[in-house]
């Protein structure tokens, strides 16, 4: 299990392997279990600039589990 992590933009999950999430909450981690795939949606309204996404489990992290996000206007 992967727990995604966002810094800077709350977002929201839409669907877990197609099927609709129940509650919209915002969020900045969702847990990703194996083989599925999570529709989020995630509004860009105040910031712009570079952020970064990751895997919360450190060890996946440093391995490679991180990336950039560039926010432009
Ligand atoms: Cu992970």
């Amino acid at each position: 299990d992967h727990p995604f992590h966002v810094h800077t933009n709350a977002f929201q999950v839409l669907s877990r392997n197609g099927k609709a999430e129940p509650y919209r909450a915002w969020k900045d981690v969702v847990l990703v279990r194996p083989g599925e795939t999570v529709l989020i949606r995630m509004p860009l309204r105040d910031f712009t600039g570079k952020t970064v996404y990751h895997c919360h489990i450190l060890d996946h992290e440093d391995l490679g589990m991180m990336g950039n996000l560039e926010i432009k206007a």
